[in-house]
């Protein structure tokens, strides 16, 4: 038979482990599993504002090549056009001088896995014939890289069958810490397209400091189940 005293013990251990397990399932849920702000400025390219298109405009928080070329904004509704996200969009030929584009400095973290993402289109002519050989090219400092034909793209309902913003996405992990150029450019053309909106740029893991607060959690709840389970058998 057991004692009173002993059944009070045992009682308060019990409370004890379930506290632990708590505190640990806490602790575990406490942690963050990613940071989600988007370290790009003005991805959207909905600033400046204004109500018609601006040719030859410097996007804010963005930085125009440096070799003379330049960029327009273009708002929904010019041809036809629509955004991927808000109501403006940039066009990454404004004038005659290639490579015509723009870019933004980030700094990135040694060890820290990104998502880049970013939406573009491309645009018929006036009288609805395609372009021929619009290419988009961007990269990120060294890290990251890439480029696309948008000949098949449009995006201005006036001239042609529209044709939904694509997606561009990729992971990639900052060998060491610094300033890295994005840069969105395309090689040659005329006027209009390629068309780049919805620019992100996320933290999606760091290494060790979260992974290892986390384990740390799900080892004191580990701890309390453990607990538990001898207690019940
Ligand atoms: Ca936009």
């Amino acid at each position: 038979m057991k004692s009173p005293s002993r059944r009070e013990s045992s009682g308060a251990a019990r409370k004890a482990r379930r506290a632990l397990l708590l505190t640990g399932l806490l602790f575990a849920a406490a942690v963050p599993p990613a940071a989600h702000a988007n370290l790009i400025q003005n991805g959207s390219f909905e600033l400046p504002a204004s109500g018609s298109t601006q040719v030859g405009v410097t996007p804010t928080g963005w930085q125009l090549l440096g070799n003379g070329s330049r960029v327009d904004i273009i708002r929904a509704g010019y041809y036809g056009a629509f955004a991927s996200d808000g109501v403006q969009f940039v066009d990454l030929i404004g004038g005659g001088i290639f490579p015509s584009g723009l870019k933004q400095s980030v700094d990135l973290l040694a060890g820290v896995t990104y998502h880049l993402m970013f939406d573009y289109n491309g645009g018929r002519y006036v009288n609805g014939t395609q372009t021929s050989g619009r290419m988009l090219e961007y990269a990120l400092g060294s890290l990251v890289s890439g480029s696309m034909n948008v000949d098949d793209l449009n995006a201005f309902a006036s001239n042609g069958p529209t044709t939904p913003w694509q997606t561009e996405s990729v992971v990639f992990t900052a060998p060491s810490s610094g300033t890295y150029e994005l840069v969105f450019s395309t090689p040659n053309g005329r006027h209009g397209s390629p068309y780049v909106d919805n620019v992100r740029l996320e933290e999606v893991a760091r290494v060790p400091e979260p992974f290892t607060t986390t384990l740390l959690g799900l080892g004191i709840a580990g701890l309390g189940l453990r607990g538990f389970s001898r207690k019940r058998r």
